[in-house]
């Protein structure tokens, strides 16, 4: 308490020390005219000279410097589009950006007030404003153009050979439905959920006695994935960085994500170099204290070894029927009734 209050003083202190000492400099140039001016004039323009050439190397180096942190090339077919769009939107802003930042900065330092010259009124000019209108306006269409393409494209139903799995956020980790053999995943709600139906699912619905919950995001290469994404609580994201998914999941509000992983786990481990590579599902919507507990593994895998991870798989039904003296249905049934 003592040290916020010590902290704040002596911050106030200095505010105070700062505007005294402006506004003395500023007596100062009033009683000593022009020349004070033009002096403190090269002292700002030097130092907005420094601030383009710190600036611009700055900004390289953190390029180069951060550049192993960037994500590998994207492992999905759509991926590549959006890398291609940051590509030409970077092709369209980058120049412009260097040029009319070196101008900005080159025309304060060669043109501060010297007192050799007075300022040139420019009223305007229609054909230099249609000109400056027109090109961006054509470049920001294009991009637009481009954007709105794959967005379509993306968002788009997906194919009928798409397997079906269904993500469920909660506080704080996800639940993963595979439709099972039918690849549908059966109806579920939240009327139902209790201590052994975490999702709700009726059992009275055929489609989900084969479905199953898995342990980990298992998908089959070069096979499209429909990802059904919901929430029960609050705000999730479906994030997959290296597939460049995301989806936020909403409670009460379903939303979907179709892709085609197009490299296998086994691959990417080789080309990085890094046998321990995984790919993961994150949850990119702070959701609360234990957030960073909602990374799953993913792993994309040829077909042999996904049928194989398949087989394995046991129906959330058989397990629960399994378990439980009584059978499912019956304690379903009661429910179901009342609803
Ligand atoms: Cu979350």
């Amino acid at each position: 308490m003592l040290t916020t209050f010590l902290g704040l003083s002596i911050i106030a202190l200095v505010l105070v020390i700062v505007f005294q000492i402006a506004k003395a400099n500023e007596l100062v140039a009033s009683l000593k005219g022009e020349e004070m001016v033009i002096n403190r004039n090269r002292v700002n323009a030097m130092l907005f000279l420094l601030f383009l050439i710190f600036g611009m190397i700055g900004a390289v180096w953190s390029t180069f410097h951060y550049a192993p942190k960037f994500l590998p090339a994207p492992s999905s077919e759509h991926g590549t589009w959006l890398r291609n769009m940051f590509f030409w939107t970077l092709v369209a802003t980058v120049p412009v950006f260097i040029v009319t930042h070196i101008a900005l900065f080159v025309f304060s330092f060669q043109y501060k007030r010297d007192g050799s010259r007075s300022a040139f009124y420019f009223p305007g000019s229609n054909r230099l404003e249609l000109i400056w209108t027109a090109i961006p306006a054509v470049v920001m269409i294009l991009l637009v153009y481009e954007g709105m393409r794959n967005w379509y494209k993306i968002t788009g139903p997906a194919p009928k050979e798409a397997m079906v799995v269904e993500a469920t956020g909660q506080q704080f980790f996800w639940t993963l439905r595979y439709g099972g053999k039918d690849n549908k995943t059966g109806k579920k709600s939240v009327k139902l959920i209790n201590g052994d139906n975490a999702l709700g699912l009726d059992w009275e619905d055929k489609d989900n006695r084969d479905d199953f919950i898995a342990d980990e995001l298992h998908l089959k290469v070069n096979q499209p994935v429909l990802v059904r994404i919901s929430a029960i609580d609050v705000l999730h994201s479906f994030y997959l960085p290296h597939f460049r998914v995301k989806m936020d999941a909403v409670p009460g509000i379903p939303t979907q994500f179709w892709f085609t992983p197009t490299k296998t786990t086994k691959q990417m481990r080789e080309e990085l170099k890094n046998p321990n590579f995984n790919y993961e599902l994150a949850c990119a919507e702070l959701c609360g204290q234990a957030h960073f507990n909602m990374r799953k593994v993913v792993v994309v895998e040829d077909e042999a070894d996904f049928n194989q991870w398949l087989a394995k798989q046991e129906p959330a039904y058989a397990k629960l029927k399994a378990s439980s003296s009584a059978t499912p249905d019956s304690g379903n049934t009661g429910q179901t009734q009342q609803n």
